[in-house]
């Protein structure tokens, strides 16, 4: 019997290390102190024992009984308090492990910036398709049938009228053709042009803007470009607005900033003009709203358009614009 009872201890020590919460702890209270159980049947047999062994015996059983009833109280003191029997494998006062948390993409931070601007100022934003019919991309917006950026070296072709769109302006005309004025849009997004070099990716991202209603003269379009350059480039910067071409306005202005690098004293990115072309914009041609049937003698409007990567490179002070696709973690973790 003796043995029995030591052997009975020797198994419960080791099985209460194995128990994990409170029902597997009852499992053993029952088999090892409850009425049926292996120590209750061993002190019944004790009566059966030779009076002279009685004695002994009967103080290893109390012995056993009172060992297994503290480990019993112990376990369930742990399991109570929420600490598991690995309590000295694990040290829950420790911090835990941050995630590594992301940040948006410096593409995709200064595309919501500009966004933000123009909503401030009233405009809509939509977005529109990447793969685009000749028609929106080039024809209504007045691009005569030779003009150099319909050619198969600078436009990404799917077929003979279906293009990669090479700028955001085609859904305008599409919002144009499914409305009437007034119109107040902007459309960033992908474009594609066959172009590769420090500072053209054959894909980049572009806002394009538009604005039509009765009255929109010249004066507007500078007042809200002049109030979009303030917010994003500061109060204090410089900028300039100088004729240039495009087919689908008329008259057309580029707009400059003071070089944000040398301060307008001239520099390599600058190319020692002191400026650096930041958007283009213009009147929209009364050309183009005769595709949309919008009327040129009771409406006028102004639009825009700018390139993501150009502005943020600025805005960063980036050289490369390869940089902002080649996912390196330790540039996208600068912004
Ligand atoms: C409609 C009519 C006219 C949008 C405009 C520009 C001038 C322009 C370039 C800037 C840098 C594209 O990314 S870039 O290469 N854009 O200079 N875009 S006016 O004119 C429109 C748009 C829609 C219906």
């Amino acid at each position: 019997m003796k043995e029995e009872l030591l052997q009975i201890e020797k198994k419960a020590s080791d099985e209460i290390e194995t128990i994990r919460d409170l029902s597997e702890l009852e499992q053993f209270r029952i088999a090892y102190l409850g009425k049926k159980s292996v120590v209750a049947s061993s002190m019944k047999q004790l009566k059966a024992l030779p009076p002279e062994e009685r004695p002994e015996a009967g103080k290893l059983a109390n012995r056993v009984k009172n060992r297994l009833q503290k480990l019993l109280d112990e376990a369930r003191n742990r399991l109570e308090s929420g600490k598991t029997l690995d309590d000295s494998l694990l040290d829950v006062t420790l911090p835990g492990r941050e995630p590594a948390r992301g940040t948006l993409h410096p593409i995709t931070q200064v595309l919501k910036e500009i966004c933000r601007i123009f909503v401030r100022m009233g405009y809509s934003v939509l977005t529109g398709p990447e793969v685009e019919l000749d028609y929106y991309n080039f024809e209504a917006l007045n691009f005569p049938k030779d003009h150099p950026a319909r050619d198969m070296q600078d436009t990404l072709y799917v077929s003979d009228k279906v293009v990669l769109r090479t700028h955001t302006s085609p859904m305008q005309v599409r919002v144009m053709e499914s409305q009437p004025p007034p119109v107040s849009v902007i459309v960033p997004g992908k474009v594609y042009r066959r172009d590769s070099d420090v500072s053209h990716t054959p894909m980049f991202h572009q806002v394009e803007g538009l604005l039509v209603d009765k009255g929109v003269t010249l004066g507007d379009l500078k007042g809200s470009l002049t109030s979009f350059v303030h917010q994003m480039f500061g109060k204090d910067t410089s900028l300039r607005f100088r004729p240039s071409f495009f087919p689908f306005t008329e008259p057309s202005a580029e707009v400059d900033i003071r070089c944000v690098i040398c301060k307008g004293k001239g520099c390599r990115t600058c190319s020692n003009t002191g400026w650096l072309e930041i958007l283009g914009s213009g009147m929209v041609d009364p050309e183009v709203y005769r595709f949309v049937g919008y009327d040129p003698e009771i409406y006028s409007g102004f639009a825009f358009g700018l390139g993501i990567e150009r502005i943020a490179m600025l805005k960063y002070g980036i050289d490369d614009i390869q940089l902002f696709f080649k996912n390196d973690i330790r540039f996208l973790r600068q912004f």
